[in-house]
């Protein structure tokens, strides 16, 4: 009979839960990994459940927005799984214990008063989550607007994720950065450049009419990240994407995304005026293409009140751009942000340049084409530049754009799909690589001028600020393709919001919301996490070398390649093996890059015996010979960093094995296949590079290496003729 009331009693908590998750939620698939971090696991330590549930006995929410019905119904839906009990829905905030959710002007005068003093220190987005003093010991969650409602509501909800004490709360907490962006590099033919988790998941030939559940959950994802924008299309751009066809569409998608703080942005193609508009010209000296350009802004803003504006890729790897008419960067990027500014759109305009008609060194040619033009960009212009100069290696000096233009205000692109990281089938975890390239010193005003404070804008004064991701998402049932690929999706996001948070803390916050809080899963698959970026570095490209990926589609080695028709796509140029040694020199000796740092970087980069090992043969060419710190001499240096990747990843392997009775069969088994992959290509990686480059140094392998088992022909005649994201 107990037996009985027991089991009645646990499948009456199943169902419940069920119905709270397929009832109450967005997912339409019980597939773990498509829940991504929002998974509101049942917390089970019954002593914690019991805490929260003495100090939660409902919501109440003020305001009748969509956004604040998505805040009341997610916390409800987080709380109840979470604490596997009714969290109901209280009228008035009049009882003891409950959740008051809502913006401070639908507050009650009491509440208002209370908070008139720390709401005054939040901007638009931020938040308040306070425990109230009085004896009803309400908790309240507020903010100057619903959405900024809805970010503090994520917050609350990630602290019972992660078992956090919710005594005495007084958080209040505001976006550093004002534009978060994703850009997708969606085609609209489904296809996605550089994308590695599917197809596309815009569905443009359902759109208007047909809202795809993926486009809520995505929403909902990004906004429990803070990530308040979206570019939808490629930066390699089509025209089609500005006509009424897609317009129609792309607003079907603004309207689905905007309840959730979400503002969509499109990439526009600059010779459009041409494509699409019949002119003769794109040229924006004249009259008629910048009127083109207004109309179309008009129309735009007609359909999208709150479109956000254009990225642009102009005069980059054969865009077209204002330098076709004999114009510049300025002028193109002027009138495009005129067409804007009436209705509070921005334009993003890109720094990725490089040209085949300029002889110079490619990581050069950004630095020197726009900071001659510091301070002359329209207010509603801000550049977006790529974290290093070459192209989102495993490993990047921060790039010298980063306060050389005080005038003008800079955003970041961080790339989060793998483009040159083994695509979605190795495991890299790049907020630690983010995080690098945001504390980088770039000294342009003294000590401590760090990357994130010249795109936060509070080293230079900017109120324009930004930072994109290049999406790693598509129509994958994980989203991502790598179940820990997510976790770059989330870094990125909490980042963008907070670029001083630390990859640690966030790579732990995310395992406990995607997997699980016990300590004996967290704190190993946190190392394995923390160490992979390092790992690939290693395995791929140690000691600072680069873009020696094998060409066109960028996955596994091609380091011989050298019969590409722009010197700048070989690996060689990168690499310049040869029998006196390796590495690019970019001191004062080769190109001097180096000297388009602040003093003091450019001083540390161009002395080899200052130079962070890490970026060695990124500024010099060494001889095979050459004494590293370690007292290793540099061939034999190398070998060991490319087996020490190799090592590391087996480590990364037998670390997940021990962690199987703490995932779901699915997930276990994927990252265990993954990885299974990561250290084959691993190998690969490390034996056709040494095989190579042994050819220059003549040397054999040191002791510790292990011997390659095919020869570099082999690994020469290896083709992926249908590799994805290679449009
Ligand atoms: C969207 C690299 C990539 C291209 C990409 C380009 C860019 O060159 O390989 O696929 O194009 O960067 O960022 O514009």
């Amino acid at each position: 009979m107990k037996l009985q009331f027991t089991l009645f009693n646990f499948f009456q908590k199943l169902l419940f839960l069920f119905f709270c998750f397929f009832g109450i939620g967005e997912s339409t698939t019980a597939q773990e990994d498509y829940k991504l971090w929002l998974q509101y696991y049942p917390i089970e330590n019954v002593n914690l459940v019991n805490t929260y549930t003495s100090q939660i006995k409902g919501i109440t929410a003020f305001g009748e927005s969509q956004t604040i019905q998505i805040a009341q119904k997610e916390l409800q839906l987080g709380l109840q799984s979470m604490l596997s009990s009714r969290i109901n829905i209280e009228k008035n905030s009049d009882s003891k214990g409950l959740i008051v959710i809502g913006s401070i002007s639908n507050l009650d005068d009491n509440l208002k008063q209370q908070l008139a003093s720390q709401i005054t220190s939040i901007n638009n987005e931020g938040y308040i989550i306070s425990s109230t003093s009085n004896n009803k010991k309400l908790l309240v969650i507020t903010a100057k607007t619903d959405i900024g409602v809805l970010y503090g509501v994520y917050h609350f909800l990630r602290m019972i994720q992660t078992n956090q004490s919710i005594d005495n709360l007084a958080i209040i907490d505001s976006p550093k950065i004002n534009v978060r962006v994703l850009n997708h590099w969606d085609n609209l033919n489904g296809s996605v450049e550089r994308g590695y988790a599917g197809a596309s998941l815009w569905n443009w030939q359902k759109l208007p009419d047909f809202i795809d559940q993926r486009y809520i959950d995505y929403a909902r994802a990004n906004a429990s990240i803070g990530i308040n924008g979206t570019v939808l299309n490629n930066v390699n751009a089509n025209a089609l994407i500005l006509t009424p066809l897609y317009l129609e569409k792309v607003k079907a998608l603004a309207d689905a995304f905007r309840p959730y703080g979400i503002k969509v942005y499109l990439t526009a193609r600059f010779s459009a005026p041409i494509e699409i508009g019949k002119l003769k010209t794109a040229d924006p000296y004249d009259p008629a293409v910048q009127q083109w350009w207004k109309d179309k802004a008009s129309e735009i803003y007609k359909q999208i009140p709150d479109f956000g504006g254009f990225l642009v890729k102009a005069n980059s790897e054969g865009q077209p751009g204002p330098q076709n008419y004999g114009r510049n960067h300025v002028d193109g990027a002027n009138m495009l942000a005129d067409a804007l500014a009436p209705f509070g759109g921005i334009v993003m305009w890109r720094a990725f340049v490089y040209s085949e008609h300029d002889a110079d060194d490619r990581a050069k040619q950004a630095y020197s084409e726009f900071v001659p033009y510091d301070g002359k960009f329209r207010d509603n212009v801000i550049l977006q530049v790529k974290n290093g100069a070459i192209d989102f290696q495993p490993r990047e000096p921060f790039h010298p754009m980063f306060g050389a233009m005080p005038k003008t205000p800079l955003m970041m692109e961080f790339q989060i799909t793998q483009e040159y990281l083994g695509f979605s089938t190795h495991l890299v975890y790049l907020p630690k690589l983010y995080q690098e390239v945001l504390e980088a010193d770039t000294y342009s005003k003294g000590k401590g001028s760090t990357v994130a404070k010249i795109i936060e804008g509070s080293l230079d004064q900017h109120k324009l600020t930004g930072i994109a991701g290049v999406a790693n998402i598509g129509n994958d049932l994980n989203w991502t393709g790598h179940p820990f690929a997510q976790a770059n999706w989330y870094g990125f996001g909490r980042l963008a919001w907070n670029p001083s948070l630390d990859s640690e803390t966030i790579a732990n916050e995310w395992l406990r919301m995607t997997f699980s809080n016990n300590p004996n899963f967290v704190s190993p698959v946190l190392k394995m996490m923390l160490d992979s970026r390092e790992a690939v570095v290693n395995y791929m490209t140690p000691l600072g070398l680069h873009h020696i990926m094998d060409t066109g589609h960028h996955y596994g080695p091609g380091p011989w390649v050298s019969d590409l028709s722009r010197p700048e796509w070989n690996p060689v140029y990168y690499h310049k093996a040869d029998n006196n040694g390796i590495g690019f020199d970019r001191s004062s000796t080769g190109s001097n890059a180096t000297a388009q740092y602040a003093p003091e970087v450019a001083k540390q980069y161009n002395n080899v015996a200052t130079c962070p090992e890490i970026n060695l043969l990124w500024f010099h060419h060494l001889p095979w010979d050459y004494k590293l710190k370690n007292g290793e001499t540099l061939w034999n240096g190398l070998a060991l960093k490319y087996q020490e990747g190799v090592n590391q990843v087996t480590t990364m392997q037998t670390t997940w094995e021990k962690m199987k009775s703490y995932v779901d069969e699915n997930r276990f088994k994927e990252v265990q296949m993954l990885l299974h992959i990561q250290q084959k290509e691993a190998k690969w990686w490390r034996d056709a590079c040494l095989l190579y480059f042994q050819q220059f140094s003549g040397k054999e392998l040191p002791k510790g290496v292990e011997k390659p088992v095919h020869s570099l022909e082999y690994f020469k005649s290896l083709k992926f003729p249908f590799a994805p994201g290679n449009n």
